[in-house]
């Protein structure tokens, strides 16, 4: 259903103070989460409720030989011991993950990571359930753990997952895109060739609020609900009635407020599984809730891609090709969060910006004795490691050919004529403006006084180091299209459903499912904006399979690109029907109605005075009706995106390096963003700020690590550095706006924009600083002691 009025333009969103489109709402939900309100998985207490924690390995490699429940069982209060054993009487001892693998829920034979799921303890409060855990007794016989991936990929490394027939080695999967003959051939005859190994390390996603889920079967109805921890509820229950052999239409599951999700509640964990089932057989709710460290040790993880990047280009600094090669560790199993048919995710995207003539890239994944993941923390598939990758690359060339590093973006840009825009791996981008993004960052950011201040620093042989750092950014956010975008077969398409009711007031229900990004706000206003109703009148809800329509929830930066545009079709659907009901109040034909947008209401075309709005209509559609409508006031939409959005932005960062120290303060840090069409600015600007400051962490402070044993080294905040308040610097925030040509209210998704474009713009100011050392590169995260040794390095030292 096309817009009546014009479409996407941006200037017909310019805001009619009824909270539609474009206007700076306060986000509804904050009241009840600011006043301690809201309803968490955690918050759900019920009669007779019994709760459950799991019994972790501390091996990360080893064989269970015996374990021995019987202690435990002696605990006062303690109910149950579940192990493999007795899930293996339901059929429920293993579950596919999103990639089709096969995972353990509880540990049958051999345990793959350490914190792995070996017991769970069901008692009639969590510290007995605790207490009873400690008790459960497990005989292990260890086994040689591999957790680097090229380490696991040696002859001699230790067979990680023998439990698949004919694997014979550590290899997980191999993948390539683009043309590699045409790709080699440029870079044999280029005059200019640059090439760098970087390492994009394991992070840790970290919401607030850990993974947990309440199981509960109601025998008399025969209906399992399960309360849970998640970013995409209706796929959850396909899934769990595909593992329980449950039927569909027996399960509820209802993702209440959700503490933020970051990806890390896109996959089913064994917790969600053993509660669900725990209930089933005791027949009484059973509540598990993750601990902090269990979430860092065990929860799907971010990243850990090992990466060689390599451009080839002219004299002149024109890039001809890009070839990158990656070692991705999957963990032990492959159990990644994205869709079924992109085994690298969307990583191909890394020509980024640029309109290159050609482009490779090949990757294997190897399987190690660490928690499985990767697509997590707000990464729009890998596009995170696709934008370092490509922006690092850009601004190591620059240096080589010692050019300045936003001249060398310009005259590689894809232009704004050229859309749509097919890439060399075969994206069609559909719209952008680079250069506009990057003139007005660099307008903002002052660029010309702070080139001019390094030098001049340089010059007086300085203390501190000044270094710029840009980024021009591309993102792929809003899978599907369904033709080639699905979870474990599903088609991800999404969904809204509009309910008007008598006195004019509406229930808005969505597929997708918020976790923090404001959608009970934002989703309104689309609805107001196409009704011209008033954002109060509106109510948004989501995450209850019973009462939602079916959607593929909210990750990838999907929601708007995908749920959006079903609630401003769904809304348009709505106002054909209340178009007629109006015709019918205003006894006049309907050709002769129209829609004002601005003032919201229908009126008799040529008679301004004849108009009639929401209200009046939803009254004539419950209790006037014309004879030729059903009554009601109601539409559903499911639609299916013909093409992802491409949002874009420029970030410019200042940073100062102190040589003594290797400490690196920033000085400025800009961010322009373009994601179309804006519904909230407000929201947009949270959103931007969060993303950054999880680009500062990534950049600066983040990284999972593990000991030769396979131990996760400091399972807490105390090791995980998240940044504060006190690391996170001023933004300056700016913005573009380019329409999606194809969305129908043009907007484009933003929600991991900041952390897909900031960590490349930082690395690059951090190695700015020490460019007249010589200094190419830097690994992440870029602590003191790491940036102290490339100083060091450098003859940068003092
Ligand atoms: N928005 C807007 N105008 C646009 C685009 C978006 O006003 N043109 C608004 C949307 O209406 C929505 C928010 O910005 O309220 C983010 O929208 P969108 O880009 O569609 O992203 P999603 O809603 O699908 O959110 C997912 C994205 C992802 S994948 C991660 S990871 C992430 C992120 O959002 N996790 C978050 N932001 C988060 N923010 C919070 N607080 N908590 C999380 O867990
Ligand atoms: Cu990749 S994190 Mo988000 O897509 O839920």
């Amino acid at each position: 259903v096309e817009s009546d009025d014009g479409g996407p333009d941006p200037e017909t969103y310019c805001g009619h103070g009824r909270g539609g489109m474009g206007e700076e709402v306060k986000r509804k939900e904050d009241q009840r989460f600011i006043t301690g309100r809201g309803n968490y998985v955690d918050d759900i207490k019920k009669p007779g409720m019994l709760h459950c924690e799991l019994v972790r390995s501390p091996h990360a490699h080893a064989r269970i030989e015996n374990i021995d429940k019987s202690r435990a069982l002696d605990v006062d209060g303690v109910v149950a011991v579940l192990t493999a054993e007795d899930l293996l009487e339901y059929d429920l001892a293993t579950m596919p993950t999103l990639m089709a693998d096969t995972q353990d829920v509880l540990v049958n034979d051999k345990v793959k990571f350490q914190s792995q799921e070996v017991a769970a303890v069901i008692a009639t409060d969590r510290y007995t359930a605790k207490d009873g855990a400690q008790k459960v007794v497990v005989d292990y016989d260890v086994l040689d753990p591999v957790v680097d991936p090229y380490d696991a990929l040696e002859d001699d490394a230790p067979l990680i997952r023998d439990d698949i027939e004919g694997q014979e080695d550590n290899h997980c999967l191999d993948w390539e895109t683009g043309d590699r003959e045409a790709t080699d051939r440029v870079f044999d005859e280029c005059e200019v060739t640059v090439k760098e190994d970087m390492l994009y390390q394991r992070l840790h996603p970290a919401p607030i609020e850990t993974c947990g889920a309440v199981g509960d079967y109601d025998p008399g109805k025969d209906k399992l609900t399960v309360h849970m921890t998640s970013q995409a509820p209706h796929i959850h229950r396909t899934l769990f009635a595909q593992v329980s052999g449950i039927p569909e239409h027996k399960i509820r599951i209802v993702s209440p407020d959700v503490g933020g999700g970051f990806g890390n509640k896109v996959p089913i964990y064994p917790g969600y599984v053993v509660a669900a089932a725990a209930s089933y057989v005791l027949e009484r709710p059973v509540k598990w809730m993750e601990e902090r460290s269990e979430n860092i040790q065990s929860t799907g993880f971010a990243r850990d891609y090992h990466m060689t990047g390599e451009l080839a280009a002219t004299k002149e600094g024109k890039i001809r090709a890009v070839r990158t090669d990656v070692l991705a560790n999957h963990g032990a199993y492959n159990a990644v969060a994205q869709p079924s048919n992109f085994p690298a995710g969307f990583f191909n995207i890394f020509t980024g910006s640029y309109d290159v003539e050609t482009a490779y890239g090949s990757l294997t994944a190897a399987y190690t004795n660490t928690a499985p993941g990767g697509v997590a923390y707000r990464c729009s598939f890998r596009v995170t490691e696709a934008v370092y990758l490509i922006e690092r690359m850009v601004k190591v060339l620059a240096d080589e050919l010692d050019m300045d590093p936003a001249e060398i973006r310009r005259k590689n840009f894809i232009q704004p004529e050229q859309f749509p825009y097919e890439s060399p791996t075969g994206w069609n981008y559909d719209s952008g403006d680079y250069e506009g993004a990057l003139d007005l960052a660099l307008e903002m950011a002052d660029y010309d006084h702070y080139r001019e201040e390094q030098q001049r620093r340089i010059d007086e042989d300085a203390d501190k180091l000044l270094g710029i750092g840009i980024s021009s950014f591309t993102e792929i956010v809003g899978a599907g299209p369904g033709k080639t975008c699905d979870i474990a077969g599903v088609e991800m398409f999404d969904s809204a459903d509009i309910r008007v009711h008598p006195t004019g007031k509406a229930t808005v229900r969505v597929g997708v499912q918020t976790q923090g990004q404001g959608h009970e706000t934002t989703f309104a206003q689309i609805v107001a904006e196409e009704l011209g109703m008033n954002v109060d009148d509106i109510v948004v809800e989501h995450g209850d399979t019973d009462t939602d329509p079916y959607g593929l929830g909210t990750y990838g930066s999907r929601s708007t690109p995908v749920a959006g545009a079903a609630a401003a079709v769904a809304a348009r659907k709505v106002r054909e029907k209340a178009k007629s009901i109006a015709a019918n109040e205003l006894e006049a034909a309907e050709e002769d109605v129209t829609w004002d947008r601005q003032s919201g209401e229908f009126h008799v075309a040529g008679a301004p005075e004849r108009s009639i709005g929401i209200t009046e209509i939803a009254a004539g559609a419950y209790m006037n009706h014309p004879s030729s409508e059903e009554p009601g006031l109601e539409a559903v939409d499911y639609y299916d995106p013909p093409e992802m959005t491409y949002p874009f932005g420029s970030y410019i960062v200042v940073v100062e390096v102190d040589r003594e120290t290797g400490e690196v303060a920033f000085e400025k840090f800009v961010a322009v963003d373009d994601c179309g069409n804006r519904i909230n600015p407000m929201v947009i600007e949270g959103q931007i700020h969060g993303g950054l400051a999880q680009g500062i962490g990534t950049a600066m402070l983040e990284q999972v690590t593990f000991d030769d044993n396979g131990n996760v080294t400091g399972g807490d905040f105390m090791n995980y550095l998240l940044p504060t308040s006190m690391e996170i610097p001023e933004f300056e925030t700016g913005y573009t706006v380019t329409p999606s040509p194809h969305h129908p209210i043009g907007a484009k998704g933003v929600g991991e924009s900041p952390t897909v474009g900031s960590p490349p713009a930082i690395v690059n100011a951090v190695v700015d600083a020490m460019k007249h050392g010589g200094i190419t590169h830097v690994e992440m995260p870029m602590t003191p002691d790491v940036v102290w040794e490339k100083l060091d390095e450098a003859g940068l030292a003092i």
